[in-house]
């Protein structure tokens, strides 16, 4: 199978616990970026350095978390990782910190402290990443486009290239994107998905159900605006979780169903950030305490 072998973690969990806190508080202290905090950009890029992903890709640069390749300028070119370099920038002073870390495990660890620390669920989280050269790097087009706007498109990538399910690929899509908001210099779209983009919530669900969605009346990309108050959006890719039925009766569970939301969040999010990384057995998954739950 297409996997690479990460190393068995060569620190304690308290270790992890410590960079944890350590990004944890920089996210508290810096709130001077978009609606007031990094956290959204901190997971997307641990959504983009793992969505590169491809299980039939048997090559050197099969994609994937596990070789921190967005280091290189090759992979930030990806027009799909405009904007990204503000988070690998918020992270950079943890790697000199913690140098024993790898840069896939660094990313993913932040992507992990982001949605823990604006309310989300727990993430299962293990490390022993390896930073690998410029021949690791993906391929380009393996990051969704979001102005495609068909099941089969949004299917070839989530279950074709990365082996999610259905449930799964809403799970993932809805959640992600209650946070933050997207940026006419970094994608060319513009807005937020939901009125508390620094939470994480059931709310995309609930809105993409609920909302009148029109086309945008502007001279940007083509994007959805909501008939109420026309300051959301959806994109292309997302209402295509609306409109497709297969996708639209889990749309319709998570809005319903915010308990169950969350826990299949955690648990299709903590596996995205493993695919294609195969850890030794004595590498237990771990779970941070939020800075709230010990009293920081
Ligand atoms: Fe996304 N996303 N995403 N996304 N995403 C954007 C922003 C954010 C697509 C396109 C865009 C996921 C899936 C998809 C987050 C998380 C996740 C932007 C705007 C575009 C465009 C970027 C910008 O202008 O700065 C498409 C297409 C897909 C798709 O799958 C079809 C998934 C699976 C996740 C996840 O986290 C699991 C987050 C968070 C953001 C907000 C970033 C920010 O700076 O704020």
């Amino acid at each position: 199978t297409n996997v690479r072998e990460a190393s068995a973690a060569v620190k304690p969990f308290e270790e992890y616990q410590k960079i944890y806190n350590d990004i944890a508080e920089k996210l508290r202290e810096e709130d001077d970026h978009d609606d007031g905090s990094y956290g959204p950009v901190l997971v997307r890029l641990a959504w983009h350095c793992s969505g590169t992903y491809d299980q039939n890709d048997p090559s050197a640069n099969k994609g994937g978390s596990y070789a921190g390749t967005m280091r290189f300028q090759q992979e930030q070119n990806d027009p799909e990782n405009a904007g990204l370099k503000v988070a690998q920038d918020f992270l950079e002073p943890f790697k000199t910190k913690y140098s024993h870390l790898s840069y896939g495990d660094l990313w993913t660890l932040g992507g992990v402290c982001a949605i823990q620390e604006l309310s989300g669920p727990k993430i299962k989280w293990r490390p022993g990443r390896k930073d690998l050269g410029l021949d690791a790097v993906p391929p380009y087009h393996r990051l969704p486009d979001a102005s495609q706007e068909t099941g089969e498109y949004v299917r070839s990538v989530f279950n074709g290239r990365l082996g999610f399910t259905d449930q799964e690929m809403v799970c993932l899509i809805g959640v992600g994107h209650a946070l933050g908001r997207c940026h006419p210099d970094a994608s060319g779209y513009d807005g937020p998905w939901t009125f508390s983009p620094t939470m994480v919530t059931n709310d995309f669900f609930k809105l993409l159900l609920d909302e009148d969605w029109k086309i945008r009346n502007w001279d940007g990309k083509k994007q959805y605006t909501d008939s109420s108050t026309k300051s959301l959006m959806m994109l292309p890719t997302d209402m295509v979780l609306k409109k497709d039925s297969k996708f639209r009766k889990y749309v319709e569970l998570y809005a319903k169903d915010e308990e169950k939301c969350m826990s299949d969040f955690a648990d299709v999010f903590s596996r995205l950030l493993e695919r294609g990384i195969k850890f030794p057995d004595s590498t237990k998954p771990m779970v941070f305490k939020t800075l709230e739950e010990q009293g920081l």
